[in-house]
């Protein structure tokens, strides 16, 4: 048998860099900041460590909008700063992987000031230019942080494409030079010894060359873009183009963030013997809860729901030896205690649950900064309290466009604003939670007196000493990176269970998504006396018997044998 890739048995640590720790007091997290956390995320036991966008950039979404790809945003540090905390990291055997974005840039990017000046510059070409149609924009796209994705560009009488912020016009992938730039640039940094990239939104990289309108949700001004922009005519020509130019001569890993991907469509991504990349984020589970107005919804997860998408992920990848992803939570999402588990009385047990029932299936998990913690939502008051953009545009069209109440648009913010993963790391009780000391950029949420990396580390039944037996339970034990996946009881709407099989032995994985106690009947072929308790969030028989019975947000894992 082969010997597996690194990245299957690794687990991954997301850090949000303005976040996660202030070294020089200016209330903005650092490179430095996460150079003096080191030892924290190596005793945690990560493997790879995954930084949000560190490049020079205006911050109109938070360094999604990159005016130089070689150059270190000073708010967060220098290139020095950087090789210092790589060459830290690598002491420690922890690897450190870049997000790669690179199907827009900012609009302060010189190739778009270039772009911009002339339609007879050879920079125009870079980006995605259309003439009016009778008068009008080209088609009915909407951004996705509001508005048309056209922007008019008068002395030019053209409109270029922002699938996003309009100060993040979307390259044009067409053009063979803008993909040597890519290239280029990704070598810059894989010289340097990063050990991988996420991918933002790598799956719209390929438009459609006809542009055409997409669907419109009764009640919304504009058509989605996906049917035009994701998953392109030409997109895995450009990832193996990519592969074949750059990913074959590095012992990297990839993760592409794929938006509106299904699981079949992701076989050809990730698939052995693509050479495309190894694995992908899907999103079929965060929209379970997506209502009217898309994810600004107060709608729940059903939990019958979650294990079909769940179980559909691994099972398809599976076919042909692809990888899965696996997340609960990332900088744009809810925390997960929140969203899927339970944020009040039982908010530690529950966080252990979530990761118990996320980190035993097959694929690579991955840990956003603060759920080590059990980390919740935030709920602001004031609405100038939110930094992210989203949040105000959201906020802007629930109560302008569809007349909901303050209230309303506040509550399904409070569920979905991007910004509940974005509040500073509570790292101690004191006045700013030990992140600066100065002024946060984004206020902490102020449970932290309570919640935060001291008192929790504290507690040996803490949930960060639970994450290091699950993280430690993946580098020891070999089925749960190859075990065969196989759901269990699909209909049961309180439990998710399920079986991880290698040969003579099998890995039992239960938890409960609910506040009662709950039990289940085992089929006769899976009791087992000579059962061993891997880990558990809660007193649990040691055999499995007739019966299973799990306490409020109760998880298991049994080794059968
Ligand atoms: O997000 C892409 C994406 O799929 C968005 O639609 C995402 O759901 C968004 O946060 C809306 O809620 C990536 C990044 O992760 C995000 O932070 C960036 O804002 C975005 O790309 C643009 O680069
Ligand atoms: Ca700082």
């Amino acid at each position: 048998m082969n010997e597996l890739p690194w990245w299957k048995k690794s687990v991954v640590y997301q850090i949000y860099p303005k976040s996660f720790n202030d070294s020089n007091g200016d209330g903005i997290g650092d490179l430095n900041g996460i150079t003096e956390k080191l030892d924290y995320l190596a005793n945690l036991g990560v493997d790879v460590l995954w930084l949000n966008p560190i490049y020079q950039s205006p911050q109109v979404d938070n360094g999604y909008d990159i005016s130089n790809y070689r150059a270190i945003e000073p708010q967060l540090g220098t290139m020095a700063d950087f090789e210092q905390l790589l060459a830290a990291a690598h002491d420690r055997h922890l690897r450190i992987i870049l997000d790669l974005v690179v199907n827009h840039t900012s609009d302060q990017h010189p190739w778009f000031k270039a772009a911009q000046s002339s339609v007879s510059d050879p920079h125009h070409d870079y980006y995605i230019w259309k003439q009016p149609v009778d008068g009008h924009v080209p088609n009915n796209w909407g951004s996705s942080f509001g508005g048309s994705t056209w922007e008019y560009q008068a002395d030019l009488s053209e409109y270029y494409l922002h699938l996003f912020a309009k100060q993040q016009p979307d390259l044009n992938w067409e053009n063979p030079q803008v993909r040597q730039e890519v290239y280029d640039l990704m070598r810059f940094w894989l010289d340097k010894g990063v050990d991988g990239f996420r991918m933002d939104v790598i799956s719209l990289i390929s438009k459609d060359p006809t542009y055409p309108d997409g669907p419109v949700i009764q009640g919304k001004a504009f058509g989605s873009y996906y049917a035009g922009a994701a998953n392109g005519p030409k997109v895995h020509d450009y990832l193996q183009e990519m592969h074949q130019q750059v990913l074959a001569d590095y012992d990297i890993m990839t993760v592409g963030e794929t938006p509106h991907t299904t699981a079949k469509q992701a076989q050809l991504y990730t698939g052995a013997g693509r050479n495309e990349l190894d694995m992908v984020f899907h999103f079929d589970h965060m929209h379970l809860d997506y209502g009217t107005y898309g994810k600004f919804s107060t709608n729940r997860f059903k939990l019958v729901d979650l294990k079909a998408v769940l179980a559909r992920w691994e099972t398809t990848l599976a076919q042909v030896d692809g990888w899965n992803s696996l997340y609960w939570s990332n900088h744009d999402q809810p925390r997960a205690v929140t969203r899927f588990g339970d944020e009040g009385q039982y908010r530690v047990r529950s966080a252990k649950m979530l990761g118990t029932v996320l980190h035993m299936l097959q694929g690579t998990p991955y840990i956003f900064e603060g759920e080590e913690l059990g980390l919740k939502n935030v709920h602001f008051e004031t609405l100038s309290d939110y930094n992210d953009l989203e949040t105000h545009n959201i906020y802007r069209e629930l109560t302008e466009d569809h007349h909901e109440t303050p209230e309303a648009a506040m509550a399904a913010i409070y569920l979905h604003s991007r910004d509940n993963a974005r509040t500073p790391m509570p790292w101690d009780g004191s006045l700013q939670g030990g992140f600066t000391s100065g002024q946060p950029w984004l206020k902490l949420n102020p449970d932290h007196d309570q919640i935060n990396a001291a008192q929790d580390l504290a507690n040996e039944n803490g949930v960060y000493h639970y994450y290091q037996q699950l993280i430690k339970l993946r580098h020891e034990e070999p089925l749960v990176t190859s075990g065969v996946f196989e759901l269990l009881a699909p209909d049961d709407p309180d439990l998710f269970i399920y079986l991880r099989k290698g040969e003579g032995e099998t890995l039992f994985v239960a938890g409960n998504f609910t506040a009662t106690p709950k039990t289940w009947t085992v089929p006769e072929a899976l009791r087992n006396q000579a059962a061993t308790v891997l880990l558990a969030n809660t007193t649990i028989d040691s055999a499995l018997g007739q019966t299973l019975t799990l306490p409020p947000y109760g998880a298991v894992v049994y080794k059968l044998q």
